[in-house]
């Protein structure tokens, strides 16, 4: 067999070209594939809900892959270690209730079994825009290249409409924040003090639907309604994004 290189082009080009038609109109999108984002995805793919994950970046996995201060390992606790088993995440009990699991691990785990799941990753493309029509819910986002955005072009961005948007882009809750900042009724307090029992106590309960078609997750969840940070420990992302995945598939009737 000789290898053709229009043949490969075509093959890269038809698939995703396809794939992005395919995913103009969808049930879920998921903006941020940090560990939230990726919980909150696999969960939903798992139900059967058509779900897409966005993020800016080349790679996946947001602040879990950095582990803490670029040691790449995460701490989870007790409550949260069911979720790490889940997806198959080996973990070391360090003290009574405090877990180690190695970053790198946790977020290939969490990606494979997003992709198994049915999940159709979007990356290199950042989400700058929010669509809010007459219905005065969330509808649709707009979307473009992040190196666009990263050299300053001036290159019009495409849209795609989604019944459900999840905010799962960490510390600066974007699309939350976009929705303020176009007149919604929303207000961002932003995160507070470094506070891990806090913050990972608070986390689920700030997890919900903070505007018509738009649900917080992780670090978003916690920036909007004002509640502290938590450094290295990942078992409130993984927790939120769990309670993300059951109001979303609640919310679409699964
Ligand atoms: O920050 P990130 O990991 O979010 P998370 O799931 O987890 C937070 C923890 O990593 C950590 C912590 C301790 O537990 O506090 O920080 O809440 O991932 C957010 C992802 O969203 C992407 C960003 O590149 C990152 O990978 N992102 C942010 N804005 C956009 C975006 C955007 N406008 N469009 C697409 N992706």
């Amino acid at each position: 067999m000789t290898l053709n290189e229009v043949t490969i082009s075509r093959a890269i080009l038809e698939e995703q070209h396809q794939t992005l038609i395919d995913y103009l109109e969808m049930d879920a999108a998921v903006v941020g594939g940090g560990p939230s984002g990726l919980v909150c995805a696999a969960l939903l793919a798992e139900r059967g809900v058509k779900c897409a994950l966005i993020e800016k970046k080349l790679s996946i996995g947001g602040g879990m892959w950095g582990g803490g201060m670029m040691f790449p390992r995460i701490v989870v606790q007790d409550e949260a270690r069911r979720i790490l088993d889940r997806f198959g995440i080996v973990s070391r009990e360090f003290e009574p209730g405090y877990y180690v699991a190695k970053s790198v691990e946790a977020v290939s785990k969490l990606t494979a079994a997003a992709c198994s799941a049915g999940v159709e990753f979007f990356n290199l493309i950042a989400v700058e825009d929010v669509m809010i029509r007459g219905d005065g819910r969330l509808g649709g986002l707009v979307i473009n290249w992040s190196p666009v955005d990263m050299a300053g072009l001036h290159v019009d961005p495409l849209t795609v409409a989604c019944t459900c948007t999840i905010d799962a882009t960490g510390h600066d809750a974007a699309i939350a924040r976009m929705v303020e900042r176009k007149g919604g009724d929303l207000h961002v307090k932003g995160e507070g003090f470094m506070w891990a029992e806090r913050a990972e106590s608070q986390i689920r309960d700030h997890t919900r639907e903070v505007f018509p078609g738009l649900f917080v997750t992780g670090m978003a969840a916690n920036a909007v309604a004002g509640e502290c940070r938590m450094g290295p420990i990942f078992g409130g992302m993984l927790l939120s994004g769990e309670r993300a995945a059951d109001l979303v598939a609640e919310k679409l009737g699964r």
